[in-house]
């Protein structure tokens, strides 16, 4: 890969296969050039720009502009993928809980004191937030763990071009939706009401939205290349955690072993990451942020049901987004299940 340093010349204002930006000089520049000439919509209480077809909240859109002209996959890497609310903080502990089993057994886990936020870090809110280069990804523990929102159109070219593993947690879009509102109320305080927030989501105008397309692109990706992308749904963990686990453990390179079944480990770890546990830790009971400037840390833990929107969207909501649903995913072969009675629509 070539690199630009400070005086480089480049015509690039978004990844290729073969520009790397190095100098925090010149990444802010591009940033702000690329920025300038985005869409934005500015409707809500936080801008939101669009960049290779998804929509950034102003808190991302840096960062995952220095990732797209800097980030490095290697092919241990695992990416863990997801829209906004549809049960990462869940498999953040999982995934780190299975693929570090060996160095952290479940009743020593870095769990029970650090945040799961805090152990796997988004690729834009963490490592590259504000467009800052970071300089500690090699040291990162291998393999190494990273989240983001984006869509897998807008993964950095070394994410979809490399061996690394990329897991995606999708979740039906009316609890996501559900989810989404009540965390934006909490952690980012918006103004915005419950039917103007909805209209938004339905138009696609929405973190990381549109949630077809971020849910899609990992669809067909899985699709045609399952080696490299699994595609897990949050009511499938639900439904059936410890075979989701062994079927995620076999995707990640780092399958239970017949004895370790045998002695429950897959139930311990499944304990270990349930909501009820995560939740009542004192890590996740303070409003304090994971983050600087981030969202307070026990407002990832709210209800973790299946089919919570009956309780906050009225029938013709709900009628609205189920057909919208049918129309965008038509063809797909993906369907969602919206209760714990396996109501597939
Ligand atoms: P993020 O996108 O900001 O990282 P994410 O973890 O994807 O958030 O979503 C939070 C949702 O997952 C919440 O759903 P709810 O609002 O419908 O309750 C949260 O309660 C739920 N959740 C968090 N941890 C778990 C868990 N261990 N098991 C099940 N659900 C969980």
């Amino acid at each position: 890969m070539e690199e630009i340093s400070k005086n480089s010349k480049t015509s690039s204002s978004s990844s290729s296969s073969s520009v790397l930006i190095t100098d925090q000089e010149e990444m802010n520049k591009q940033i702000e050039e690329l920025i300038a000439t985005l869409p934005v919509d500015s409707e809500g209480s936080v801008p939101l720009y669009q960049f290779k077809g998804c929509w950034y909240p102003s808190s991302a859109i840096r960062g995952n502009i220095a990732a797209d002209l800097h980030f490095q996959a290697q092919d241990s890497d695992i990416l863990l993928a997801s829209l906004p609310k549809s049960g990462t903080t869940w498999m953040k502990a999982l995934i780190f809980s299975i693929v570090n089993r060996n160095r952290h057994p479940p009743n020593e886990s870095p769990l029970l004191t650090t945040h799961p936020q805090n152990l796997t870090q988004y690729i834009e809110f963490r490592h590259y937030l504000n467009g800052n280069i970071p300089e500690n990804l090699d040291q990162l523990p291998k393999p190494r763990l990273f989240a983001t929102h984006s869509h897998y159109a807008s993964l950095p070219y070394s994410i979809t071009h490399s061996s690394c593993r990329i897991v995606y947690i999708c979740r039906n879009p009316l609890d996501t939706f559900v989810s989404l509102y009540h965390f934006l109320r909490s952690s980012e305080k918006i103004q915005q009401d419950m039917d103007a927030t909805y209209e938004k989501y339905c138009r696609g105008i929405i973190h990381f939205g549109p949630f077809w397309d971020n849910i899609l692109g990992y669809w067909q990706a899985s699709l045609e290349k399952p080696e490299k992308v699994l595609f897990m749904k949050y009511e499938d963990l639900k439904e059936d955690i410890a075979f989701e686990m062994k079927r995620l453990a076999k995707f990640l390179g780092f399958p239970f072993s017949v004895e370790e079944e045998n002695e429950g480990l897959v139930e311990e770890i499944s304990s270990l990451c349930s909501f009820e546990n995560l939740k009542n830790l004192e890590v996740s009971r303070t409003d304090k942020p994971t983050r600087p400037g981030g969202p307070p840390a026990n407002s990832f833990y709210r209800k973790g049901e299946v089919g919570d929107f009956v309780n906050h969207l009225n029938p013709s909501m709900v009628e609205n987004l189920v057909t919208i649903t049918q129309e965008k995913f038509a063809g797909s072969g993906l369907v969602f299940k919206y209760s714990v009675d396996n109501l597939h629509i």
